[in-house]
Order: C-alpha cells, then structure tokens, then sequence
C-alpha cells in the first residue's frame, strides 16, 4: 500500500534527521509509535473493518511498523556508535609519546663533603653534635675567649638579631660552628670527642667569600691529648677524604683566640693537578685553657685539640672547583656532575 511506504519513508527520513541528541530521536518515535502516533492511529482503525479486511490490512500496518522499529533501532545505534567515537577521538591518549618522567634529585656536592666528614670521622671514634644556627653572644664568642672589642664582633662582620638573650645582649647568626661544641662540652663529660659540621654565617661576600658557609670543627679533650694526636687524627682524615696516602701534612704557626698554640694545617698531594703546592686546609690548635675552663672543665686536668676546616674549601679540592660561587647558583649543568 502505498500510503504505508509513504510513512515508513516519511519515519526513516525523521529518524535520520534527529542528530546526536536522543530526545529528538524518540519525538520522532513517538510520531509514529506513541500513543497518538501515526501507526498506532492507523491500528487503531482497523476495528472499523470486516474480520478479512481488518486481518489483511493489520498485516501490512504490522509489517510497516516493524520497518519502522528496524530503523529506529538502527538510528539509536549509529548515533550511540557516532557518540562512543567522538568521545573516544575527544579523549585520545598517544601512547607514542614519551612519558614526561620524574627528575631525580641528587645531593649537593658540599652536602656530599659533609656526609663524607661525619663518616670518616665516625669510624675512628667521633661523635656528630648539631645545633642552633641563631646563638648568643657568650656561647658564639665569650666562651671562645673572643675579646669585646674583637673586630669579628662587630656589625660589619657578625649578623645581628633582633631580640636579645637572657644578659640582654643581641642574638646573632653563628660565625663559626665552636659555640655547639661549647654546648657539647659543657653538657658531656670527657673524653669529649665530637665533630660540628653545618652552616655559619658572616657579612662577607666575594668571589672568594659567601655571607652563609659551612664548617666542620673537631674537638678531642680528655686528661692527655697532644698535638701529635691532632696530627694523627688529621692526617688520617686526609688521606680517607681525599682517597690518597700520598700527600704531606704540615703544621704552621698561627693565631685563634681560642688555642693556644695555634696552627694552620696545609697539605700538598704527591700526584694530580695541584702536586706539590702548598694548601691551607684548616685552622687548629690546642684548646685554651680559658676555654676548657668555660666548659665546665678544670684546665689543669683536661686538654685536648680543636680544628676548623670549610667545607666549600675541601669541595673545592676534592673535585677541582676553582670559583665558590658556583655552589649557590643552583646551575643545574654544575650540580649534575655530581650526582
Ligand atoms: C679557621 C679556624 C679553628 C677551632 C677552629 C675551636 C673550637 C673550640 C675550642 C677551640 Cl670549641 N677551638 N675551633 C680551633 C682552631 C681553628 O678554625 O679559620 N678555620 C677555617
């Protein structure tokens, strides 16, 4: 019948108009399969016909209508189909491409050296003491037999602190890493024998200075520690952190308010690019017995020895680094070639 193709046609051509929303897809169901629609009109008259004529009739509405749920059908997935696919062109992942991956992070060569220090110096008997960076002014300078008119406690050497300690004098950031080994000698008892490495701080900065630089200070005090223990420790330290027995340790004369004699250590290596040249390496000394005393210690039973090395400086040797600044540039192309 041809009114029925009419309407199964008329059925396909809205079901392909609908576009990627569902909701006109199914007005245009119920255009023809609602409960008003066309194809539920037409069975709806079949009552009207004689028994023969309604069973012809209904066939054919029967087969138009299952051509029209066939195509509806077809249409929900094509634009079902339609919809997964730009979805999954929206949501493409190039499994090509590379990962972006994860910077691994390496430790900082003077790091590395401070490492190096405390486990050298662990393995002969050395215990590590770390504390505060802001101190005060007897524990950083007094106790350390440092003069009130001492020029490195001036502003111009020594960041002060707003606030003050208990005496009422200002707080400052310590200059070197002595007052934490004063705060360990005064709260152990001897043998004391420790190392302090870590960051102190001084107005300075220059090619050859940075306002904030590390140190590692040694001190070994008990009832019979020579300078021949001082060189025996220190040549030991040497010869591990610099991986060689071939080089030379020599003490010169010098001068700390705190020891008494003094001397600064220098060593020079028998092979390599700096052979044969002298290198100043470390302060030293044998402690001053006013020092002693303001541990808590009786000078005339205790004495012992203390050194101060830089940590840039040994970095510095170790790896052949000849401008310090490098080390607070954060360059990544110098920082890698340590990790
Ligand atoms: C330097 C000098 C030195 C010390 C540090 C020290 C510590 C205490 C008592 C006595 Cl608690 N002395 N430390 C001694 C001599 C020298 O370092 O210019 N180092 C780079």
């Amino acid at each position: 019948m041809d009114s029925l193709e009419q309407l199964v046609a008329s059925a396909v051509q809205d079901f392909m108009a609908a576009q990627d929303d569902a909701a006109a897809l199914e007005n245009a169901k119920a255009k023809y399969l609602g409960k008003t629609g066309q194809i539920t009109e037409l069975m709806k008259g079949l009552g009207k016909l004689d028994p023969e004529a309604r069973k012809a009739q209904g066939a054919l509405i029967n087969a138009a209508k299952g051509q029209i749920e066939a195509a509806l059908t077809a249409r929900r997935d094509a634009l079902a189909e339609a919809q997964m696919q730009a979805r999954l062109n929206a949501e493409a992942i190039d499994v090509s491409l590379p990962g972006r991956g994860r910077a691994g992070g390496g430790l900082h060569p003077v790091m590395r050296t401070w490492e190096r220090v405390e486990a050298i110096f662990r393995s002969i008997g050395f215990e590590v003491a770390d504390g505060p960076e802001i101190e005060n002014d007897w524990t950083n300078f007094t106790a350390l037999n440092s003069p009130e008119n001492h020029p490195a406690r001036s502003m111009q050497d020594t960041f002060y602190i707003e606030g003050n300690d208990t005496t009422g004098k200002p707080l400052l950031l310590r200059t070197h890493t002595s007052p934490m080994q004063v705060r360990y000698a005064r709260s152990h008892t001897p043998p004391i024998k420790v190392i302090a490495p870590g960051r102190t701080y001084r107005v300075d900065s220059d090619a050859t200075h940075s306002p904030m630089f590390h140190q590692v200070e040694g001190l070994w005090i008990a009832e019979n520690i020579s300078f021949a223990d001082l060189k025996g420790v220190y040549l030991n330290f040497v010869k591990a952190f610099f991986e060689t027995d071939d080089l030379q340790v020599r003490f010169r004369p010098s001068y700390f308010p705190f020891t008494e004699p003094s001397a600064e250590i220098d060593i020079a290596f028998g092979s390599g690019p700096l052979k044969g040249r002298w290198l100043e390496i470390s302060g030293s000394g044998q402690v001053h017995p006013s020092v002693v005393r303001n541990f808590g210690l009786d000078p005339e039973k205790y004495i012992g020895f203390a050194f101060g090395s830089g940590l840039e400086r040994l970095t510095m040797l170790r790896y052949g680094v000849n401008d310090l600044r490098l080390f607070y540039e954060g360059d990544l192309r110098f920082l890698k070639q340590f990790n």
